[in-house]
């Protein structure tokens, strides 16, 4: 059976953003069964988990002695066995391929800056000069997106695929500057309203609470 590591805690804040919450949505599209692993403090840094995932970080999926890390390398990953997020058509597959990397290249870092701000630099005089800038940025980012998406429920048109899954993880970042953006908010409420990410939701506060 598959595992996805994911963490034992994360403040409050993390809950419902984490990133195994990617894999575990895929995966609940796709309908597949998984476990979790849940990491302790200090867990990140052994050298058995430095060995699946370089950086100390979550998600990590591992089956059959095979491991694979980068939430985006294993949503393709899983995709690869379920029509509910790659199409099988070559030229649908490519396009869904060019949303979710858009997502993490192209959308992703910006609203990274500000959520980075917002939580590690409160109050710090730097923090308050750079924020301004960063929502703007991020904002011209989302103005392309909400243009691109127009009023087609998803980014390639009727079919939610794994450039949705991914491009909503994005926009709940920082839900409150995606959701200046009327047809940005009603595709994030249109995503998240699916029962797989539900149940993935769901899983992710789950273990929080049975860890704590
Ligand atoms: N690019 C990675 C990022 C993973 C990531 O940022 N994971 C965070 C949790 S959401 C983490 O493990 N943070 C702990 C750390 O960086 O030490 C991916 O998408 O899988």
């Amino acid at each position: 059976m598959i595992t996805v590591s994911a963490f034992a805690w994360v403040p409050d804040f993390a809950h419902g953003q984490v990133r195994d919450l990617r894999v575990r949505w895929a995966l609940e599209e796709a309908g597949i069964p998984y476990r979790t692993r849940l990491l302790e403090q200090g867990d990140q840094d052994t050298p058995d988990y430095r060995a699946q995932q370089p950086f100390g970080q979550v998600p990590v999926l591992e089956e059959n002695g095979e491991t694979l890390f980068e939430s985006g390398a294993i949503v393709l990953h899983i995709g690869e066995r379920s029509e509910a997020l790659l199409p099988t058509d070559k030229a649908a597959r490519a396009r869904a391929t060019q949303w979710l990397i858009a997502a993490l290249n192209s959308i992703e870092p910006f609203a990274m800056q500000v959520a980075t701000i917002d939580i590690f630099a409160q109050g710090e005089e730097w923090a308050r000069l750079r924020r301004p800038g960063a929502v703007e940025f991020l904002q011209r980012r989302l103005t392309g997106l909400s243009n691109a998406l127009g009023d087609k429920p998803y980014l390639d048109g009727d079919s939610f695929t794994a450039g949705d899954l991914m491009m909503t993880t994005v926009l709940r970042i920082k839900e409150e500057i995606s959701g200046e953006f009327p047809n940005l908010k009603a595709y994030v409420a249109r995503c998240t309203a699916r029962p797989a990410f539900q149940r993935a939701l769901a899983a992710q506060i789950g273990d929080f609470r049975k860890a704590a």
